[in-house]
């Protein structure tokens, strides 16, 4: 199987790392090609084939909405090698390396030391392995909106993380991953994450408060994520958009109004790209076909009004597009949709 690289008019790979959607059932003929594939993230039921040892390999036991189900694929432009080390199952190049961690937490109790604990174990592993700029940083939190001990799930884990980014000295302005956090029903703790030897570059969203300036009314300590994180190379950049959603300034916006929501979201996530083009001074960008979006969704009966409206709202490709049914973090969100985008130049 040979997969499109973005390949510049000498042939050049332009990024070290790039992100695909593939059929699952392609996955044995992808792993027995020449790619490298650095991580495989399977959404869903797990996968009836086996998983070569040398890359990483994520399950993320959420529904998906569209047929037939896709897989999301790290691939690298070089050589690819893979270890585990304290729990940390990962893989890397001579730029990035791709980092799985998964904590059982039955009842999902002590969710707050459990994420520092992880938290602090992923900062302390990045910088030991000399790749200790988190990019990006993919949360699928047990029972999310559940509030064991009047204390909300997502808020619980907001404080873990912040703990630990506070202790490892973590600059909120210049160094926080672009995330996101949804919720999972089987009782453990999901973590994946990109980092890098090189700093990323952070983007906000002027529409939006930054997270980690949100008031206290969305939990004692507020979440540290940027909204989008760029990673620059010669031949172009790869944009990793948050977890966005129908949110302007702090505040939830068109509560019950799937449309409105999807709309807001839109906006938002192009108001992002327009900051990340003009920080890199490329031509202004939105969503288009090549990038990738994952769109969770809180109640699956939704989801062909979605897809519907995605359509007439984006030009992604169809087949770009994963849809995934979850809870999400605000319980008056309806959905969230993150982004991949990559921009090559000209
Ligand atoms: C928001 O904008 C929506 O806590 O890591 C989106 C992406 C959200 C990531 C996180 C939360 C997170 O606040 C929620």
């Amino acid at each position: 199987m040979t997969v499109h690289k973005f390949k510049s008019k000498e042939g050049a790979v332009l990024l070290p790392l790039t992100a695909r959607y593939l059929s699952s059932s392609n996955l044995p003929e992808l792993f027995s090609s020449n790619e490298q594939v650095m991580a495989v993230v399977n959404y869903g039921s797990e996968l009836d084939f086996d998983i070569p040892a040398n890359l990483v390999s994520v399950n993320v036991p959420l529904h998906q909405l569209s047929a037939p189900p896709i897989t999301e694929v790290w691939l690298s432009d070089s050589d690819v090698k893979s270890a585990t080390s304290n729990g940390i199952h990962y893989s890397f190049n001579s730029s990035i390396l791709f980092g799985h961690v998964v904590a059982d937490i039955p009842g999902v109790q002590n969710l707050e030391q459990e994420v520092e604990e992880k938290y602090q174990r992923i900062s302390k592993f990045t910088k030991e392995k000399n790749y200790p700029h988190i990019i990006r940083i993919w949360n699928y939190v047990p029972d999310i909106n559940d509030e064991p001990d009047g204390l909300e799930n997502y808020k619980s884990f907001s404080l873990g993380r912040s703990n630990a980014f506070e202790d490892q000295n973590i600059d909120m302005v210049r160094d926080l991953p672009a995330a996101s956090a949804l919720g999972i029903k089987n009782g453990k703790l999901i973590i994946y994450f990109i980092a890098s030897k090189s700093p990323g570059s952070q983007i906000e969203n002027p529409r939006q408060v930054n997270a980690y300036h949100y008031p206290r009314k969305y939990g004692p300590k507020s979440p540290s994520f940027a909204r989008a994180n760029i990673m620059t190379s010669k031949g172009g950049y790869i944009n990793y958009v948050s977890g966005t959603a129908s949110i302007v300034g702090h505040e939830t916006l068109h509560t019950d109004d799937i449309e409105g929501q999807l709309k807001e979201t839109i906006t938002n996530i192009n108001t992002v790209l327009e900051m990340a083009t003009r920080k890199e001074h490329k031509k202004n960008n939105i969503l288009s076909e090549n990038d990738l979006l994952k769109v969770y969704i809180r109640d699956g009966k939704n989801f062909a009004l979605i897809q519907d409206l995605l359509e007439k709202e984006t030009c992604v490709k169809k087949e770009n597009i994963m849809y995934l049914e979850t809870d999400i973090c605000r319980d008056d969100l309806l959905l969230e949709v993150e982004a991949v985008s990559m921009v090559f130049k000209d």
